[in-house]
């Protein structure tokens, strides 16, 4: 039996661990996730890849919004507001009843793994998975308006202000949750979803330790650029703000210390042969549940 490190970040990456969780078998699989985007909010603590991926997972994810619990209602948000309260962030009554356990939880003296297995033997789900690291991680990121933390630049203000580079506060000091780093000691390969490169993936490789195990083992990622464009999210509009070709080949280039193999789509079918890593060509647009296990076979059928 083969058994897999999986890294993910928002929406793009749960589709695909999602197609994974039904190719593979729970002990073949675990998977990390960033928890770069986590914040303090209203006085909670809201860790939004970990619940995207719960409720993934869970087939409770809000289809229609992109993010979020299925069958959501407002009235906590519209009460809020009412009062002049902080409503940017939208939080359902259904999803603020998972921030209120899990900031309970934190404030008993439970570490953020412990709380996202409660929540994921609560919901029902049996393949693993775990945030990067029990410690804070905070990303920063830096624009021409100046620093935003990640939530105020992705909701708040939109993704509107121009990106000039990231940080991750807290990744030098904070340690990889220790059971990745036991899985990554026995494990057999690496798969990256389709995040976001520089604010899903890179505070996971920010960890100490995290890069010298995936130039150790083989890894695997998907490409999140397709024809130019990023399936979801600023992918795309942060590279050309970067002022790197917002493609497949530069997101490879991204990867190339540690990166084995790389999939992308038949519409970039041309850079097939002409990157520094090898690539697998197959459909990456996952639209249906199929798509995402399809992709999901092809990427563990390359990795084996
Ligand atoms: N994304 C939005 O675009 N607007 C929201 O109001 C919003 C609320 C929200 C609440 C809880 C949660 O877990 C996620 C939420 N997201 C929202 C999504 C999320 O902030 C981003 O998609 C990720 O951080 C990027 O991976």
């Amino acid at each position: 039996m083969a058994r897999y490190l999986v890294l993910t970040g928002g929406v793009g990456g749960a589709k695909l661990a999602l197609g994974l969780s039904h190719v593979l078998e729970p002990a073949e699989m675990l998977i990390a996730v960033n928890t770069g985007d986590d914040f303090e909010h209203l006085g909670f603590t809201i860790c939004p890849d970990l619940d995207t991926l719960t409720y993934t997972l869970a087939g409770e994810s809000n289809t229609k919004l992109g993010w979020g619990r299925a069958g959501e209602t407002w009235q906590f948000l519209e009460a809020l507001e009412a009062l002049g309260g902080e409503s940017w962030f939208r939080l359902g009554d259904k999803d603020l009843a998972l921030h209120v356990y899990r900031s309970q939880r934190l404030a008993a003296g439970a570490s953020l793994g412990q709380v996202t297995e409660e929540i994921a033997q609560r919901f029902g789900i049996r393949h693993r998975y775990l945030p990067m690291s029990n410690d804070a991680v905070r990303t920063t990121v830096h624009t021409g308006q100046g620093p935003l933390a990640f939530q105020h630049y992705f909701v708040r203000d939109r993704c509107e202000p121009a990106v000039t580079g990231f940080d991750f506060a807290g990744a030098d000091a904070a340690t990889l949750h220790p059971d990745i780093e036991a899985w990554l000691g026995g494990c057999d390969g690496v798969i990256v979803c389709p995040s976001n490169p520089f604010v899903s993936v890179d505070p996971i490789l920010a960890l100490p330790g995290m890069r010298e195990h995936l130039k150790r083992l083989p890894t695997i990622a998907v490409s999140p650029i397709v024809a130019g464009l990023a399936i979801k999210g600023p992918t795309a509009k942060m590279m050309a703000e970067l002022n790197v070709p917002a493609t497949a080949a530069q997101v490879a280039k991204h990867y190339e210390d540690w990166l084995d193999l790389f999939v992308i789509d038949e519409a970039d079918a041309g850079l097939h042969g002409t990157l520094s890593v090898p690539t697998v060509v197959a459909p990456t647009v996952m639209v249906s549940l199929q798509d995402r296990i399809d992709l999901a076979r092809v990427t563990v059928d390359a990795l084996s």
